[in-house]
């Protein structure tokens, strides 16, 4: 085979990469994780979200391994036969051998090849894979822990599968220490695999920061063997820091988490990769505006039936605020949002703000079922529709406007939650609502609903999907204390919705590192880091505050700057760090094949989107844009805002620090060659 050579290039410290082709059609591309057609958490968006790059640049060469659920497999996929022929091969012998392994497309954006696992199916050979794993690294899986367990049965299910394929160069990237058992595995058995591990958390991390415990300030202070022992996830982390130490490159999501990562599982991470978004542009920067307006309406048709009875506040002056994610009450900073809601409303009070902020918690917890006072609400509103006054009215007219005008009254507060909890008395959001007392009452100016399950274009009372809910909102507020990305924020932004994040997560100071002034973009950042808890309550209670007093027109405006920001996290650009890692794993597997200068990653350091020319987003200035003015002039107002805005992105030209369209100015050379 003809030697090839890769380079990269590097403009100011920023990543301008220039890919010559890697021999591909000589290598397999495998990608491992739980999450693979089977949605969790957040590296289900991370898998998902970049299937297009890497589908683009791998072709048929590109193949995601997960676990086989038949519902996933019904709904998500397309079932197919392989054409690759290792890999059919693989599946054959496998199946003969009494496994049963799934094939098909994915259908989402690239398409790529699945090849899914049955775990069940398998599971009759978990005693000997037991030995298999205490061979390699003496780690012992207690029988209690079915995850665990489950998780042996994939890793052993992807080990014996890679070593079927039996192709010379293989890429096997494992995600997060579910999937790591198939890399331990194929390393004791020295697979000819060049592997990367990547984690998006560590287990320690998320344990120790969910107890409460100064983490940031004692990392290097933790008797991480005794921690992990005392929590009864000894055998996980095991799992995990095994699957760390055994690939030959270790990466994760942000820097914040590779400094977690080097003290709780003792490797620096050779690359950081941070998560990308598949983003979608509109010709025209005005369209996402109009969708936020359009679902801002939905959302204001369910407060009007939520509040029904109790709606003495002006849809107009309301503005919605939203958190969503795992619930994880304190990590994902539920408790001090709530804290902040309780000063905020206070603050409105006493300044006799005419503003109202109704909140969302979109967080899943156990539940039996809406309540029976929300479904009443949303039944009063479409009933309370009045008959159309241009006919005249009669007698059934008048009767069934009196019966909507009696509905409407009522006896009890709206309720603070949509569901009846499983937990009710013991849950920690509706604990301190009580605590706070938050109840929805008349005089609150903030209003709170907690819908304790993910959103659905199907649900009888809120029928929007998530994207649809995040573009009718006013702002995201995710005040996390344990965040090593934060796909929530990200997703905010390249809709165009302002959001908080903090300094303790990996996408806050991602922005804090490229944006000089992240606020003026939409982007609050508490320090979390730095302050006190108290202080960082009362940072998020003004930054929350200062959003209120914004008019319409500077909402507007800085609308359109978080949207500009939104190249910095395309996938696009971002892919390229998991390039680099991929490079970096066939020089060290195939030394004598790949050659590899410099090893460092590429950077983004020095970078920043430079502070916005046109009007500061203060909140100081006019608090309506027009009290006055009619819808229509308020329309042409808008209008012309989004062209002044449009005309300055195109004035300071600006585009990804990453543009493709960039000129590099020096050359770093990485050199690949294929002989064979
Ligand atoms: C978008 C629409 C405007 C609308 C505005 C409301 O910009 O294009 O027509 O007036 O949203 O903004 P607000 O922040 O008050 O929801
Ligand atoms: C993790 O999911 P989580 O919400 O448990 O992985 C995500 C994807 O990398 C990341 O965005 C998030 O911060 C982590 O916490």
């Amino acid at each position: 085979l003809r030697g090839r050579s890769l380079s990269v290039t590097s403009l100011s410290g920023l990543p301008q990469w220039e890919v010559e082709e890697l021999p591909i059609e000589d290598l397999l591309l495998f990608e491992v994780a739980w999450e693979v057609t089977n949605k969790v958490g957040g590296i289900y968006t991370v898998i998902q979200t970049k299937a297009k790059t890497t589908a683009d640049e791998w072709g048929d060469n590109y193949f995601l391994i997960g676990p086989y659920f038949e519902h996933n497999m019904k709904t998500q996929v397309e079932q197919c036969e392989p054409v690759n022929d290792a890999v059919r091969r693989a599946m054959d012998s496998m199946n003969k051998h009494g496994c049963q392994v799934h094939f098909g497309r994915w259908l989402i954006e690239g398409s790529p090849y699945v090849v899914l696992f049955d775990i069940g199916y398998s599971a009759w050979n978990l005693d000997r894979w037991k030995g298999d794993l205490w061979e390699a690294c003496s780690v012992g899986i207690p029988y209690h822990d079915r995850e665990a367990n489950d998780m042996l049965i994939f890793g052993s299910l992807t080990a014996w599968f890679l070593k079927e394929v039996q192709l010379i160069h293989v890429i096997a990237q494992f995600h997060e220490w579910q999937a790591g058992t198939g890399l331990i595995l194929s390393r004791a058995r020295k697979l000819p695999i060049a592997t990367i591990f990547t984690t998006h958390a560590t287990l320690l991390g998320r344990y120790l920061c969910a107890a409460n415990i100064d983490f940031y300030n004692h990392l290097d202070k933790f008797n991480i063997d005794k921690e992990a022992g005392e929590r009864q996830i000894y055998h996980r982390y095991c799992m995990e820091r095994a699957s760390v130490h055994c690939a030959h490159v270790f990466t994760t999501v942000s820097e914040i988490t590779a400094i977690e990562a080097e003290h709780m599982l003792k490797r620096k991470p050779d690359v950081v990769t941070p998560n990308g978004l598949n983003v979608k542009k509109f010709s025209a920067v005005h369209e996402f505006q109009n969708l936020h307006a359009m679902y801002k309406a939905r959302i204001q048709d369910f407060v009007r039936g939520h509040f029904y009875g109790h709606l003495d506040f002006d849809l107009e002056k309301t503005l919605f605020l939203f958190i969503a994610g795992r619930y994880e009450f304190s990590n994902k900073g539920a408790d001090i949002f709530l804290e902040a809601l309780s000063r905020l409303n206070f603050l409105l009070r006493v300044h006799k703000s005419d503003v109202t902020v109704v909140v969302f918690f979109i967080m899943p917890a156990k539940t039996n079922n809406f309540n029976v006072e929300t479904l009443k609400g949303q039944a009063v509103r479409k009933q309370g529709e009045i008959p159309d006054m241009d006919n005249i009215l009669d007698r059934d007219d008048i009767t069934i406007m009196k019966r909507a005008i009696f509905s409407t009254q009522r006896q009890s507060l709206p309720p603070v939650t949509t569901h009846n909890m499983i937990d009710d008395s013991t849950d920690p959001i509706l604990s301190t609502i009580r605590r706070i007392g938050l109840f929805n009452s008349r005089t609150d100016r903030v209003k709170v609903i907690l819908h304790p399950e993910f959103l659905s274009s199907t649900s009888p009372l809120l029928p929007m999907d998530y994207e649809e809910f995040v573009r009718g909102c006013h702002l995201g507020v995710f005040p996390s204390y344990y965040e090593p990305w934060g796909y929530t924020p990200a997703e905010c932004t390249v809709m165009g919705i302002p959001s908080v994040t903090t300094n303790l997560s990996g996408f806050g100071c991602f922005m804090q590192e490229h944006v000089a002034d992240p606020t003026a973009y939409g982007i609050y950042i508490v320090d979390r880091r730095f302050r006190s808890p108290d202080d960082s309550c009362n940072q998020l209670t003004q930054f929350l505050y200062g959003f209120c007093k914004q008019s319409r027109r500077q909402r507007i405006i800085q609308r359109n700057r978080t949207e500009r920001l939104s190249d910095l996290l395309d996938w696009r650009y971002l892919g390229r760090y998991y390039q680099h890692a991929r490079y970096l794993t066939l020089s060290r597997a195939f030394p004598d094949k790949f050659h590899m200068e410099p090893t460092s990653p590429p950077t983004t350091e020095g970078f920043k989107y430079p502070r916005p020319s046109s009007v500061p987003p203060s909140p100081s200035g006019s608090q309506v844009s027009s009290p006055q003015s009619s819808d229509v002039e308020d329309e042409e107002e808008d209008a012309r805002y989004n062209e002044e805005e449009e005309a300055e992105r195109d004035r300071l030209n600006i585009k990804s620090p990453f543009s493709p369209g960039r000129v590099p100015r020096g050359k770093k050379k990485l050199h690949g060659e294929y002989k064979n």
